[in-house]
């Protein structure tokens, strides 16, 4: 593999008159310091106490080596109660308090009012009533810089098992944390600020994934684009409608009959050939890899996995049967260093077609049905036979062979090999997708260790982060999704996940033109940027909803494009850093009551807030800004407006074809020119919108966008 390596590059912009080309090689430092390497952090020991209860599986979620206290906290210290040997914790809330946390779960940026489980989940209703989705990730944050007293802190429950966090739901003012069966390592983490507190969990859990630049472009998926023709023809759309696209997604039919690492023959008869002719398009094929390994003599795969006992055992020590998309499979064991990295390297299939990025599904692991519980299910339908169906047996009837799927008792019947340590699997359920992203992860570290390969996956843990990016799963397309796709953003940025983003547009049900366009809105500021849809679904491409939606979308595409230096770089100084890319106005205006509360406009980087619209029918919306900022009201990066705008409440109007930012006083914006790609972005004729007093300097990131991200 040639290494592409080249040492990144600082800008520093000197924004003398706005809008001005500044010289690109200004003040270009060639290494990175090693800010808050984990030693400088003698902060650790201060701001962080680790308190284990029982004896835990190692995770790994945590990296930094942070000694444990001897006991459990006396009474008032550490503001949490351990009570019952710590397997419950308890905790008083105040007025105002707000709770920031848990990842990638249901309702708004505070968490307070909700009981949350953490138990990863197949659960396409995202609705709000909903308490587990296909993530875990128990990090809560909690900040009370209201009423007088003024203090927050974080607290990480690292426990693989399934937990519940009453937060506030049985009384608005407490609360309980169960950690139910669990082990688990506790951490209370102290800080001035919540962006402090953040940045040192961040810190102790390493630094995040980073992807291929290419990944910052709009990609299109559905499910499935059937054969190459199909693809082309997305390809060549976008190219015909002025659209920039860099990739597109192959979902599970690009396989034969569902079993990783193979390919339909048929209808992708010379793949590696097909790979090539899309890049020189500028489109990267993304093949989706599924959990569930097809059971089927003469498939190497299957084969190879029952030969060396990699896949996860039934009580008798046999591989366990479950099913999914293939019918009869069985899952790779990748909490078994072995078993993951025969796993991970069986991706350079697909790689050594040149396939450069993947995405990872099923792996909550989702269960269809499994062979033992199904043979119970036709047990028991024979009762059913000639006896007088009442309303009681009709319902057993109905959940029978209704509720076959995710069932929590089949989760208890198969166990992993934890390298010698054999371990039932709902012990360590949520770990699951996460080690099949880290195989996926490590083995790309191996087998390509020059190139930066694009993973993202569906379930996940902390510590996954270090590997790959998550996209949030099946929401729908409906409005009250698109704001959940925002609110998500800050708390799976605490967690480390920077390289996420939520189906565009969404997966399921019909989305219409107007709903599709208020999301590129927002999503033009979301790292991961697909349009993706379901099956059965309204077709979704940006140029199938006639040449008026065309036109609007291509245009805010287009911004996607035009902020890309700015995005890309605020991104990667969130990964060196570790900061937020997103973050609530709470962070920020801690005793503004209002900012507090605002849950629906966010900062993306340093420079900007936005504060998309997200409802039917509406010309615009209120926008509450806790502080003078400069309205850019953007149609390109040559046709824009400027205003002023005084702290407050104002109505912004917003048209179907236009982005509205906010720029923070004393900051600056870094506008590119349009592209057809990432590749196409001209990084020579950048404009840079400022507001006020002009910054000394701006640290503008950039690099080759592929060789491993050194800092
Ligand atoms: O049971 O591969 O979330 O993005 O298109 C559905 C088909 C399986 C779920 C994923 C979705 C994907 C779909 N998959």
């Amino acid at each position: 593999m040639k290494n592409r390596a080249e040492a990144p590059v600082f800008h520093t912009a000197v924004c003398a008159e706005p809008r001005q080309p500044l010289s690109q090689q200004e003040n270009c430092i060639r290494s990175f310091p090693a800010r808050l390497a984990h030693k400088e952090l003698g902060m650790e020991s201060k701001m962080i106490r680790k308190y284990r209860i029982g004896t835990p599986f190692n995770t790994e979620s945590v990296t930094a080596d942070i000694p444990q206290e001897k006991g459990l906290p006396e009474g008032g210290r550490d503001h949490v109660l351990f009570a019952d040997g710590g397997r419950t914790l308890l905790y008083c809330l105040s007025e105002g308090e707000i709770i920031y946390g848990l990842g990638e779960t249901v309702r708004g940026i505070n968490k307070r009012g909700w009981d949350y489980i953490s138990w990863n989940s197949d659960m396409p209703n995202h609705l709000e009533t909903r308490r587990s989705l296909y993530a875990s990730q128990n990090f809560l944050l909690f900040d009370k810089a209201y009423g007088g007293e003024d203090r927050c802190f974080g607290l990480y429950i690292d426990a693989p098992g399934k937990l519940e966090f009453d937060l506030g739901y049985t009384d608005y003012s407490q609360v309980r944390i169960d950690l139910k069966e669990n082990d688990a390592d506790i951490y209370i983490l102290e800080g001035e600020t919540p962006g402090e507190i953040v940045t040192a969990f961040r810190t102790i859990i390493g630094r995040s994934y980073v992807p291929p630049k290419w990944a910052f472009g709009l990609g299109q998926s559905r499910w499935s684009y059937m054969n190459e023709d199909e693809v082309r023809e997305v390809a060549d759309q976008y190219r015909r409608a002025g659209i920039p696209l860099d990739s597109i997604y192959l979902d599970i039919d690009y396989m034969e009959r569902y079993k990783d690492f193979t390919l339909n023959g048929e209808t992708f008869p010379d793949f590696a050939k097909f790979v090539s002719e899309m890049k020189e398009k500028g489109v990267h094929l993304v093949p989706i890899i599924d959990a569930g390994v097809k059971i089927e003599e003469g498939y190497d795969v299957y084969e190879e996995g029952v030969r060396n006992g990699y896949f996860v055992k039934d009580e008798n020590g046999d591989p366990f049967v479950v099913a999914v998309w293939p019918g009869r499979s069985h899952f790779p064991d990748v909490l078994n260093s072995g078993a993951r990295r025969w796993f991970g390297d069986k991706y350079s299939f697909l790689l050594d077609q040149g396939i450069d990025g993947f995405w990872n599904d099923m792996n909550e692991p989702s269960i269809f049905y499994t062979e033992k519980h199904l043979n119970e299910v036709f047990g028991e339908l024979d009762e059913f036979r000639g006896v007088n169906i009442d309303i009681g047996r009709l319902n057993r009837l109905l959940s029978l062979v209704g509720e076959m799927a995710q069932r929590e008792e089949d989760y208890r019947e198969f166990y992993h090999d934890a390298d010698g340590v054999r371990v039932r699997h709902d012990k360590v359920h949520n770990l699951f997708g996460y080690n099949m992203t880290r195989a996926a992860g490590e083995a790309f570290r191996r087998n390509r260790p020059g190139e930066r390969i694009l993973m993202f996956s569906r379930s996940s843990y902390v510590g996954m982060h270090r590997y790959g990016g998550v996209w949030t799963g099946d929401n729908s397309s409906r409005w009250e999704h698109l704001l959940l796709s925002m609110q998500q953003m800050p708390a799976l940025n605490m967690c480390g996940f920077l390289y996420s983003g939520a189906d565009v547009g969404g997966f399921g049900e019909d989305v219409t033109p107007d709903l599709m366009l208020r999301w590129l809105a927002l999503a033009i500021f979301i790292p991961l940027f697909r349009n993706h849809s379901a099956l059965g679904t309204r077709r979704q491409e940006l140029y199938a909803f006639g040449p008026e939606t065309e036109k609007k979308a291509a245009q805010i595409v287009r911004l996607r494009y035009a902020l890309l230096p700015y995005l890309y770089s605020e991104f990667m100084k969130a990964v060196r850093d570790s900061r937020m890319l997103f973050t609530p106005l709470g962070f920020v205006w801690r005793d503004d009551m209002r900012a507090r509360e605002t849950e629906d406009e966010l900062l993306v980087g340093e420079s900007i807030l936005i504060a998309p619209v997200v409802k039917p029918n509406a010309s615009g919306r209120m926008v509450y800004l806790p502080e003078e900022m400069k309205l850019v009201r953007l149609r390109s990066a040559e046709d824009y407006e400027e205003e002023i705008l005084p702290a407050g409440d104002h109505y912004i109007r917003a048209k179907l074809d236009e982005v509205v930012i906010f720029i923070r006083k004393g900051h600056v914006l870094p506008l590119a020119k349009a592209a057809e790609n990432t590749v196409g972005v001209d990084y020579g004729s950048l404009a840079y919108l400022c507001h006020g007093a002009v910054p000394e300097e701006y640290e503008l990131y950039n690099d080759d966008g592929i060789s491993p991200a050194e800092f």
